[in-house]
């Protein structure tokens, strides 16, 4: 039993926002019913291909636990399909440009009429406003939801970060909304539309950058590396390189190996509380006592100088040896892991947060697991369907199409080719 058995999703997704999601809801058990266009599918199939004829990772690693039917939408006896589906399932998800669903004939007012109980969930770029109608991608959001602005170093140009805020993060966003939905439709018996803006997910994610900015009035943030070195404060927020975002200052610093290796780096946390064993540590005791150097606010204008000490310390160890050191202390430290180590980690594979899949036209292949783990909805992870691979399974046993009524529909050109076979 998994806690959305029985919870059937018309997946309208493609490329990585939507999809995040409805991954998600497909790994808590959800029935998720992937649409994707006749013989083309979702674009990400053929993007950044590493095998070449199989299914890319930058798919196959967002569409896992789903089925694949399919459709073409704007013929008619596609329509006819669709409208069968939007009334057998219980969500429908899209992160379409937006316009696209109601140019396809499905606007909010139709889809209630086919099902009241519908909950309509939508991916777009931005909310109500100006930009409203523009198309928009992963670096787009993180531009406009006020991320980079506040990313890299006070003397370089605006940075995104690797993390994908907008399309995973809003994808998340939007999952929670939609099992909000559902937790409401339960009491209500009525479905609803839920949105999610990237720029409002990407701004959700950055919001300590907002707090900052306001504090900005009531004077210089002196916690920030640059209120230590002197450099004044514009009127909006500034880049603030590696330092922590929070009241406990922090940097990466360099371990033994960073001249050779991009990683041999930790981050490193001065939390007050700790102080005193830190200085043990990086062997400057007198700095507990010292007059400047002993509470949080005087060592503000010495960040600097005691990171540089602390590096020195850091530097005669591996990032692995600083944790083994501090841990014990609670002195809060962290190694820059590479993606090279995480895939490797043991303690990873056996959370099921990485999880090797196998793959029919690709062989095994890593990906990242459900991140968020329930104690009684198991989630077994399951390869990503082929292009259409379940047409047919789902027109017969979804959809109860059978004689001559599948046939018209498999005549018609709709749904492409079928390719039940793939399933094998
Ligand atoms: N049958 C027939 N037509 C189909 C179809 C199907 N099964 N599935 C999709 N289509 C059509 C759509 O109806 C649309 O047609 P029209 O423009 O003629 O109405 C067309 O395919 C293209 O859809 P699109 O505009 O969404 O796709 P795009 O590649 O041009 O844009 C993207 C991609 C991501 C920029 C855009 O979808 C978007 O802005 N989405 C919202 C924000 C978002 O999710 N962005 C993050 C994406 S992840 O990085």
């Amino acid at each position: 039993m998994q806690a959305l058995q029985g919870v059937k999703i018309l997946d309208f997704t493609h490329v990585q926002s939507g999809p995040t999601c409805t991954q998600l809801l497909a790994w808590f058990g959800a029935d998720v019913i992937k649409v994707e266009r006749p013989g083309v599918g979702d674009a990400t199939r053929k993007q950044l291909v590493d095998v070449p004829g199989a299914d890319s990772l930058y798919f196959t690693m967002l569409n896992h636990n789903k089925r694949s039917i399919t459709l073409n939408t704007k013929n008619e006896t596609g329509k006819e399909v669709l409208e069968r589906l939007v009334k057998e399932c219980d969500v429908l998800v899209e992160n379409f440009a937006p316009g696209a669903l109601d140019r396809m004939g499905f606007s909010w007012e139709r889809i209630q009429e086919l099902n009241p109980r519908m909950i309509m969930a939508s991916v777009k770029g931005f909310g109500p406003g100006p930009y409203e109608d523009c198309k928009v991608y992963e670096n787009v959001a993180q531009c406009a939801g006020g991320s980079a602005s506040t990313t890299g170093f006070l003397d370089g140009p605006p940075l995104v970060t690797g993390a994908q805020i907008g399309d995973s993060g809003t994808g998340l966003h939007l999952a929670l909304g939609i099992v909000t939905a559902l937790f409401q439709r339960e009491k209500s018996g009525k479905g609803q539309k839920v949105l999610a803006a990237m720029q409002d997910g990407v701004l959700n994610l950055s919001r300590v950058k907002l707090r900052d900015q306001q504090r900005l009035a009531a004077g210089p943030l002196t916690e920030y590396s640059q209120y230590g070195e002197g450099t004044p404060f514009g009127d909006a927020t500034p880049r603030a390189g590696n330092d922590s975002g929070g009241g406990q200052p922090g940097r990466i610093l360099k371990c033994k190996g960073w001249e050779t290796d991009p990683n041999a780096y930790t981050y490193f946390i001065t939390q007050a509380a700790v102080w005193k064993k830190i200085c043990d540590v990086i062997g400057e005791p007198d700095w507990k006592e010292k007059e400047g150097y002993a509470t949080p606010p005087e060592r503000l204008d010495k960040l600097n100088e005691i990171f540089e000490r602390i590096e020195q310390w850091t530097m005669t160890k591996t990032k692995f040896e600083v944790m083994d050191i501090c841990n014990p202390l609670d002195i809060p430290v962290g190694p820059i892991l590479s993606m090279k180590e995480i895939a490797e980690e043991p303690s990873l594979r056996k959370t099921g947060t990485i999880v090797e899949v196998d793959h029919p036209e690709r062989g095994p292949y890593l990906t990242v697991g459900c991140p968020i783990k329930l104690s009684d909805s198991p989630v077994e992870v399951v390869r990503s369907p082929l292009l259409g691979e379940h047409t047919d399974e789902i027109l017969t046993s979804v959809l109860g199409y059978e004689g001559d009524e599948l046939d018209r529909v498999r005549g018609s050109g709709a749904v492409g080719e079928v390719k039940a076979e793939a399933a094998e």
